[in-house]
């Protein structure tokens, strides 16, 4: 793993990426006419970018509604231990239709659930995604029954308990609750905003540290209940959110041991980025995101083989990357 992704140049990467990757235009929703529906253009933020028809969150509305939101379910099983892990990749929420995020995690997930933010409301001067969560603990209530135009009674109303902000993890964590009318029900909402990637480029140095922790706490406090699907958005919702996805399999795939005896043929990256595009087309940006996920892997691959065989390790003079940390919960503040 380790020599096969050093010495791999760009070129050869790319070959390799061509031939293997699913990409099928046919199914994207704009092809809508085929799947027997009609896609609402107007709830996409980006014209060249949708969710497979035969793989999209279908919003719960009353008959007559258009239950179309730009939204995939991911699932992806663990080579070993077959354990499935589920996200939902969506596109940053707009402002006409945001409530819509809020219906769809009302009825996709259990409590707590866990929303992971990938980029900033506005980059450069434009927006990437309307603020569609109580951004302030001066305005903690976001009502959301004027934003909703399904007239369903859903009136559910969103607000913010607790923002702290995780330094190690370079993200603002949001507590959120949401109840309805009478607050007979009511769900816990885990929100992380995290601070360093713009889009179609990675994150460097430490934020890229940060952007595993922020894999690990997303991990964490969805840890009661792994089927439970993490909402993962960027602005587009392929990019980034396909990165940090690609990221969590592949970093559970090295914990479980997986990637210590790969044959030669066998790229673990180009297989996650290949199962992700079969669910949501897109998914992982360009050549510096890929570039992105061989760096880290290769990284944390040697930190594992080094903590394996420190011997031979020492006897070679190979040293672990990034210190191994104790796991252990630690607060926010650092002690
Ligand atoms: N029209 C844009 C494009 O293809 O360039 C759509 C787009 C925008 C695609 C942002 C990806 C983007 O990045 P991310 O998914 O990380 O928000
Ligand atoms: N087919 C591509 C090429 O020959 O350039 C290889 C490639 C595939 C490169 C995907 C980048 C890719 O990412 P994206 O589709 O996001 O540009």
């Amino acid at each position: 793993f380790l020599r096969k992704f050093v010495d791999l140049e760009w070129e050869q990467r790319r070959r390799l990426l061509s031939s293997n990757l699913h990409h099928d235009p046919d199914q994207a929703t704009s092809q809508w006419a085929r799947c027997g529906g009609e896609v609402v253009t107007n709830r996409n933020r980006y014209a060249n970018v949708d969710p497979y028809c035969n793989n999209r969150v279908k919003l719960k509305v009353p008959d007559g509604h258009n239950d179309y939101i730009n939204a995939s379910p991911i699932v992806l099983e663990a080579t070993q231990s077959k354990t499935v892990t589920k996200f939902i990749a969506t596109q940053g929420p707009k402002g006409d239709s945001f409530s819509h995020i809020w219906r769809m995690i009302w009825h996709e997930t259990t409590s707590p659930a866990v929303v992971v933010m990938l980029t900033q409301t506005h980059e450069s001067g434009r927006e990437k995604c309307h603020p569609y969560y109580p951004q302030s603990p001066s305005s903690p209530t976001l009502p959301l029954n004027q934003s909703d135009e399904f007239e369903d009674g859903f009136n559910r109303t969103v607000h913010l308990t607790n923002l702290t902000v995780d330094e190690e993890a370079r993200a603002q964590i949001r507590e959120l609750g949401m109840s309805n009318e009478d607050g007979s029900e009511s769900r816990k909402i885990w929100h992380f905003l995290f601070g360093g990637w713009p889009d179609f480029l990675v994150p460097e140095g430490a934020d890229r540290t940060a952007l595993l922790r922020l894999i690990e706490l997303s991990r964490e406090k969805n840890a009661d209940n792994s089927e439970n699907p993490r909402i993962v958005h960027c602005s587009a919702g392929v990019g980034r959110s396909g990165t940090f996805i690609a990221l969590d399999w592949l970093l559970q795939e090295l914990e479980e041991g997986t990637l210590d005896s790969l044959e030669d043929d066998e790229d673990p990256i180009v297989a996650v980025v290949d199962m992700l595009r079969q669910q949501r087309m897109m998914m992982v940006q360009g050549e510096p995101q890929f570039s992105f996920l061989y760096d880290v892997m290769r990284e944390r691959w040697r930190d594992r083989w080094v903590k394996l065989h420190p011997e031979e390790a020492d006897r070679l003079g190979v040293s672990a990357i990034h210190e191994t940390k104790a796991k252990k919960p630690r607060s926010s503040k650092g002690e």
